[in-house]
């Protein structure tokens, strides 16, 4: 039987509030923060765990390697590691920032992936996100596609394509703009793509904050993939310019099961009419739970960008559950929204967790996991290093509080000792993972 297993990002030690995305509140508004790594690894765990708990597979994807000093060196900083570090921060402090960034914590922003029942060749398709909006985001695709060779390396289950060259028209910020409909996971579904922009085409009503997404970016994915069933949809520029820089704020999909704010597409009840046509020939009629409540609290909750997920044993009543920030319960219009979705029975169940860290850089439940559906086989040729037991999240736990710090300013971010304590860690943890030889920095003399 196929089940979705998700690969959640492991929070990375350089995790730190530097306001670098632009159109993302969260990320703006706690600019400057004093991080703490320690506990936003750790929030990150109790969430895998959890969803472990429902009796559903999870697996992990490691953080990158920050700060990123190969890149520096390419940028013509000379000198060891520890002088390269000091003379970017006095080069420009918002370069060191950049090349530091946690965020492929962030996986949804991995990669778009189509399983197995939805491609030509019958394989699980994966497009890395060349993420190439901003450019502390533009820095990952590389390592990402690498990682993702690894995980996934039985090339008779899957595949692994390049990232989209890096050209303004092809702009891709992976699954958090990608939607499914189904039955179930296994049988054919319907891919539901969304844009912000028509890179080729721009729109006198394009948003002012960033449109990451590109129209061109989607029609090429599902050509790779060999998709036969796919649509495209715009989001709305209201959505956008109200902090909505991705579709994951505002809209969560599972099965044949669409939750969504009244504000994520321009026209919802034409977009429900197409996608309800386009699921016939599939044989059943998606499911629509459309919300009014204000969009600033939709964003400032992340209600919608949380992990709509299928209970295992659910059968035929195919419940599911929702793991949801604990910021929707302190906004009593999402806390309604998420109760009456229980008193209508479209979920059976809500769990709250904590996690403030990932959240104050416009990250939820949903940002932090990567989505894959996998056969009985396919599973079983997953890379078994990335796969959580409990064994396994009590590692990564001890090895956390062992490596990470409590507290990350900027300026702690050239420091040449916190560089060899973030590579002392993740050398360790290709260890724990089984993956020698992942990073750069262990490939070439550190
Ligand atoms: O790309 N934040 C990420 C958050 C990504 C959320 N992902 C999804 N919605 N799927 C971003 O904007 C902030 C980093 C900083 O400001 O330090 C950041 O990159």
């Amino acid at each position: 039987m196929s089940m979705e297993m998700n690969f959640d990002g492991l929070v990375g030690p350089t995790h730190n509030y530097a306001g670098l995305s632009r159109g993302n509140i969260a990320s703006s508004v706690h600019k400057g923060r004093v991080s703490n790594p320690r506990a936003a690894a750790l929030q990150g765990l109790d969430k895998m765990e959890a969803v472990m708990g429902l009796g559903l597979p999870q697996g992990f994807l490691p953080p990158h390697d920050a700060p990123r000093v190969g890149f520096l060196r390419k940028l013509g900083f000379t000198g060891s590691d520890a002088d390269i570090l000091a003379l970017a921060l006095k080069a420009n402090p918002a370069l060191l920032a950049n090349v530091s960034s946690a965020s492929s914590m962030w996986t949804a922003n991995a990669a778009t992936v189509s399983p197995a029942a939805d491609t030509a060749d019958g394989r699980v398709h994966f497009t890395p996100a060349n993420l190439l909006s901003m450019p502390h985001r533009a820095l990952e695709h590389g390592l990402t596609t690498r990682m993702l060779r690894r995980i996934f390396a039985d090339d008779q289950h899957f595949c692994v394509h390049d990232a989209l060259p890096m050209n303004p028209m092809l702009g891709d910020e992976g699954a958090a703009n990608h939607n499914r409909l189904c039955t179930d996971h296994g049988s054919e579904g319907l891919e539901v793509f969304v844009h912000g922009r028509a890179a080729l085409s721009p729109s006198d009503d394009d948003p002012t904050f960033p449109a990451r997404q590109t129209l061109e970016s989607t029609h090429a994915i599902a050509s790779r993939h060999g998709l036969t069933r796919a649509q495209f949809v715009r989001q709305n520029p209201a959505a956008i310019d109200a902090g909505a820089f991705h579709n994951d704020v505002v809209c969560v999909t599972n099965a044949d099961t669409m939750l969504y704010h009244e504000t994520a597409f321009e026209t919802p009840d034409a977009l429900e009419d197409r996608l309800t046509r386009a699921c016939e020939p599939l044989g059943f009629t998606p499911r629509f739970a459309r919300a009014d409540m204000p969009i600033g609290d939709a964003i400032s909750s992340y209600v919608f960008n949380s992990q709509l997920l299928s209970l295992p044993g659910g059968g035929a009543k195919k419940e599911m559950a929702l793991i949801l920030p604990s910021h929707v319960e302190e906004t009593p219009s999402a806390k309604a929204y998420v109760d009456g979705l229980i008193a209508d029975g479209v979920i059976r169940q809500a769990h709250y967790f904590d996690l403030k860290q990932s959240m104050s850089n416009g990250g939820g439940p949903a940002c932090l996991r990567l989505r894959v559906v996998l056969g009985e086989e396919a599973r079983a040729a997953v890379h078994s290093g990335v796969v959580l037991d409990e064994t396994k999240i009590d590692r990564l736990r001890g090895w956390v509080r062992e490596h990470y710090r409590d507290r990350l300013e900027l300026s702690d971010l050239a420091d040449p000792d916190f560089l060899i304590e973030t590579r002392t860690a993740l050398d360790a943890l290709t260890q724990i993972m089984d993956l020698p030889g992942l990073y750069d920095f262990q490939r070439t003399a550190a």
